[in-house]
């Protein structure tokens, strides 16, 4: 094939695939919202703690986008030779991004913990693919000397952060821990993911 023609050849184009994650956070209910922003121009696959379903109205969830848990990961194993679903996830994704990122979840990827789907994934991530994390939680947390060292550990790591952003929270309280607009989250990732960002 001459370099022109490799030019014009589309059939290894493929859309990026983007793992969307929420842990247990409030601002979960912000979900649906993501996973549609991040459907427009990618292929989505999404992951859900057992505390984010509280949050999550899974009807809001753009509808080509499956949405797996913590059950999937069983149910889906039954006899050695079966795939291991979040290393069948890791393998797929070209990016994660986990939006929101609670405390407990950062807490627990900062020690390498992998109690869940979400922390499996994480735990065996490849660093070279990006990974985008979007903290969500009251300011008494996120101002808590906790959030610096965490954030410290993982940005060692190579995952990027989305900052939290000031405003109302679900308690009533204002300050900053709220998670970034998922127009916000949505522009971050496309832009890196795209390489339009400079
Ligand atoms: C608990 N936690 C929170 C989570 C962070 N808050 C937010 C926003 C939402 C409303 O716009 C809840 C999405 O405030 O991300 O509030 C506080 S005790």
């Amino acid at each position: 094939m001459s370099e022109r023609e490799a030019a014009l050849d589309y059939t290894d184009m493929r859309k990026p695939r983007i793992l969307l994650a929420a842990s247990g956070s409030v601002a979960a209910i912000k979900f649906g919202s993501l996973c549609h922003g991040f459907s427009e121009w990618a292929e989505v696959k999404a992951v859900a703690t057992k505390s984010s379903l509280h949050f999550i109205d899974k009807a809001s969830l753009a509808k080509d986008v499956v949405l797996y848990t913590d059950e999937y990961e069983w149910s889906s194993w039954k006899k050695i030779g079966d795939n291991v679903l979040h290393i069948e996830l890791r393998k797929w994704a070209d990016n994660m991004v986990i939006a929101p990122l609670s405390a407990n979840t950062l807490g627990k990827i900062a020690g390498g913990f992998c109690d869940n789907l979400l922390t499996c994934i994480v735990r065996a991530w490849d660093f070279n693919k990006p990974i985008y994390v979007a903290p969500a939680m009251n300011t008494f947390m996120w101002e808590n000397p906790f959030t610096e060292s965490h954030l410290e550990s993982i940005s060692k790591l190579g995952f990027t952060l989305i900052p939290p952003i000031t405003k109302r929270l679900a308690c009533g309280d204002y300050g900053n821990g709220a998670m970034a607009e998922p127009s916000m989250i949505n522009n971050t990732v496309r832009l890196k993911v795209l390489n339009l960002d400079h």
